[in-house]
């Protein structure tokens, strides 16, 4: 029985499922949105990470199948929240490079959220700097399809993945998330901070909005909304939650 048997069988049994890490306007903080994390959480014993089984996500058949899954849960999810918050929350969603295509994820996507009436704008699609830098040309592509169909799209982890400024200049892009290396040492090191001032001005003058991730202190979180970090998502603004608490959480910060 391979570790690939029981992660299939995990999500025929519903034993997968996504957290939500909540995202705060810097302005006013108030709850902006979130992002999509997956947990397997199994009858008995302690919840499993992603980093334990990222890599099945991302490739072969099994990709295949958790990307479709994937949609549909999201479609599930933004119904939800609008019914129990009167409204769509916008959320966005991590998508592995194999699929970055128009025909995996750009018609299904379109597919499942007219099924649903969710109108596209509800759901961002995240794409990791790295997989920028891989294959550009069908990255583009892709985004074009996206952007075509209103589905906004995010640069995640952004510093860590060598993107040439040529190309990222003219990818359809709206928000800009400056991965946590950056975040986690502001108030000690002075370099930290230039190179989050370079990112954020960089990311405005290509007219994309920012989220800096793992921010966890109030210090960080002035820091970074001063340079013009539009969006936090850390654990200053929560944990990754199960969609009920995030409910809860929505309600309490309004
Ligand atoms: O909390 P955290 O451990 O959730 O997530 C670790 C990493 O796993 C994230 O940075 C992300 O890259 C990846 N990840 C989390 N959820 C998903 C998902 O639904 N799809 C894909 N492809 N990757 C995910
Ligand atoms: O998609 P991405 O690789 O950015 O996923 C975010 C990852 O970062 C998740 O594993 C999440 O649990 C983790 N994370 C989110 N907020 C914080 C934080 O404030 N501090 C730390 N150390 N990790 C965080
Ligand atoms: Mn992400
Ligand atoms: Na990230």
């Amino acid at each position: 029985h391979s570790y690939l048997q029981s992660l299939e069988k995990a999500l025929e049994d519903g034993e997968l499922d996504f957290f939500i890490q909540p995202q705060i306007s810097s302005e006013n903080r108030h709850v902006a949105g979130g992002e999509l994390l997956i947990r397997w959480i199994p009858p008995k014993g302690e919840m499993i990470q992603p980093s334990q089984f990222v890599d099945y996500l991302e490739h072969g058949e099994f990709g295949k199948t958790f990307l479709n899954w994937s949609i549909n849960r999201s479609a599930e999810i933004l119904v939800r929240l609008k019914e129990e918050l009167g409204d769509f929350v916008p959320i966005s969603l991590n998508v592995a490079s194999s699929y970055f295509s128009e025909e995996l994820l750009v018609q299904p996507l379109v597919k499942c959220m007219s099924n649903y009436d969710i109108p596209f704008e509800n759901l961002e699609i995240e794409i990791t700097e790295r997989v920028l830098a891989e294959n550009p040309k069908e990255v583009m592509r892709t985004l074009s399809h996206l952007r075509e169909k209103g589905f906004p799209a995010a640069i995640d982890d952004f510093g860590t993945g060598y993107s040439s400024l040529s190309y990222l200049r003219k990818f359809p892009l709206d928000r800009l998330k400056i991965d946590r290396v950056f975040v986690t040492n502001l108030a000690e090191n002075e370099e930290d901070r230039l190179i989050a001032v370079a990112i954020a001005s960089l990311a405005h003058v290509l007219g994309l909005e920012i989220v800096a991730e793992g921010v966890e202190t109030n210090t960080q979180g002035s820091f970074l909304k001063n340079i013009g970090c539009e969006y936090f998502q850390g654990y200053l603004t929560g944990k990754p939650m199960s969609v009920d608490d995030f409910i809860s959480f929505y309600r309490q910060n309004e």
